[in-house]
């Protein structure tokens, strides 16, 4: 077994809507997942995020679990509908005791508690009102509510993720329109990723002001990259690749380390590609403590020339296609997950020696990895083979990025337990713990044994 570097975070992570279920109470609001789940059509078999894991209620079991299987921090989101169910105006009492109560369990189980102020669930009266993340008044509102967060919890909370994935809530709620709020348009995807990276910067600027001095936590922001591998050693095939990389990530990563979006984004995008003013880069560069990363797969990107198509098949275009000309295809060799999601481990070693390069070695945080494999109860156990192997494979190539100059400093698997995997519903289980949704039973898989056992040798429980 390869030893990680001491002090490296064992975790493991999960979100609001996709745990919590209890979306009727405790003063919350209705979140645009609410609206989204509960629009015929939108997710697989109409599964919605109602009940979940019941984790509102459940909590405490959750915990216990998480104690056993050796964890040291824990990732969750907080749903700002439960802070502030419109959105705005004064902190319900409810929802703060709620996630009082579930940080003060972890600390008590020695659980280091890593916060997400916003996993994708925005408040429904700010989409309906003001058109939510395409207008720019959302950027102050969200800082608002940060501010809430910092001075209920920050004197518990020491590290925390501003927006999970501003990638996905742009190009897959703003242009492909397949998760909330499903819009379609390929202007909006741009101005809606503007104004999350304000917002977090925003929200990381109260921090830095008003409560780091106080309570010396971190902020940084989490990204999702897949890795892009060219297709064929030609030049453009090298570019292709090169250009899929910045279009998912440095599209967000950036401006936060140069202060502007890559030149090729600028270049392709035209005038759809909002500008910063020179007050907003000064606000964005620098605002992010650690490098957040949260990685699942990676395919072979191939140039397209003008008039031909993407021949993608995983899903859309991974972007707006007419911008980028870029075609993504898969290895037929490679292990597929159930999400259709190759297994490919050196892709993350690749990626995580890209970043390191980028942006001068940055201290880096897998915030999610992880696979949805299919799971059968025999016996009472849920035998997890394929699921080990993943980890096993996905561990030793983030150890290899390490050893070659990469300071990855931890590592959080998605997920905790199978949940409400957004449009594709509960039958994607991306767990260590298997849940049957019928009685809500929790038993531990045999990757969360796997887990403990790694977290052990590492001499990290
Ligand atoms: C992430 N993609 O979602 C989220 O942060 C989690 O909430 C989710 O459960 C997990 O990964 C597994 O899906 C993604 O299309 C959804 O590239 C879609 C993509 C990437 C990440």
């Amino acid at each position: 077994m390869k030893q990680f570097p001491d002090n490296f975070i064992w975790g493991s992570a999960t979100s609001s809507y996709q745990i919590e279920g209890a979306w009727l109470e405790g003063g919350k609001g209705l979140h645009i997942w609410d609206v989204f789940s509960h629009t015929p059509g939108r997710t697989a078999k109409a599964d919605n995020g109602d009940r979940a894991c019941d984790h509102y209620h459940r909590y405490k079991e959750d915990v216990a679990l998480m104690a056993k299987m050796g964890l040291k921090a824990y990732r969750f989101s907080i749903a700002w509908s439960r802070i502030q169910p419109d959105g705005k105006g004064e902190a319900n009492p409810e929802g703060i005791a709620f996630y009082n109560r579930l940080i003060d369990e972890l600390l008590a189980n020695g659980i280091q508690p890593w916060v997400t102020l916003h996993h994708w669930d925005l408040p429904a009266a700010l989409q309906v009102e003001d058109d939510g993340w395409l207008n720019p008044n959302t950027t102050e509102v969200f800082a608002d509510y940060a501010r809430i967060c910092f001075a209920a919890f920050g004197d518990r909370v020491k590290h925390w993720i501003t927006m999970n994935e501003s990638w996905v809530m742009a190009i897959l709620g703003f242009y492909d329109g397949v998760f909330a709020p499903g819009r379609k348009s390929n202007r909006e995807c741009y101005l809606a990723a503007h104004h999350l990276i304000i917002a977090h910067a925003k929200a990381a600027k109260v921090y830095n002001d008003d409560f780091k001095p106080s309570q010396g936590g971190q902020i940084g922001m989490t990204n999702n990259c897949d890795w892009r591998a060219p297709k064929t050693n030609s030049p453009e095939d090298a570019a292709a690749a090169q250009r899929s990389v910045e279009f998912l990530l440095a599209w967000f990563t950036d401006p936060l380390y140069f202060g502007d979006y890559p030149q090729v984004m600028k270049d392709r995008v035209g005038d759809r590609l909002p500008k910063f003013t020179e007050a907003e880069k000064a606000l964005v560069k620098g605002s992010s403590d650690f490098f957040g990363l949260n990685h699942y797969t990676t395919m072979y990107a191939a140039h397209v020339s003008e008039g031909g198509s993407a021949n993608n098949y995983i899903y859309s275009n991974a972007g707006v296609y007419e911008d980028q000309h870029v075609a993504l295809t898969a290895d037929p060799d490679w292990e597929v997950t159930d999400m259709k999601w190759p297994v490919v481990p050196w892709g993350l070693r690749d990626l995580l020696l890209w970043i390191s390069e980028r942006y001068d070695n940055p201290p880096i945080y897998i915030t999610e990895n992880g696979c949805a494999m299919p799971d059968e109860m025999v016996d009472g156990k849920v035998d997890d083979p394929r699921r080990t192997a993943f980890l096993n494979g996905y561990l030793s190539a983030c150890h290899e990025a390490i050893e070659r100059g990469a300071d990855l400093r931890g590592y959080f698997l998605w997920s905790l337990m199978d949940n409400f995997e957004w449009a594709s519903g509960y039958d994607k289980r991306f767990g260590m713990i298997h849940i049957d949704f019928d009685t809500l039973k929790r038993t531990p898989k045999a990757s969360a044994a796997w887990y403990a056992e790694v977290a052990e040798r590492n001499g990290l429980v």
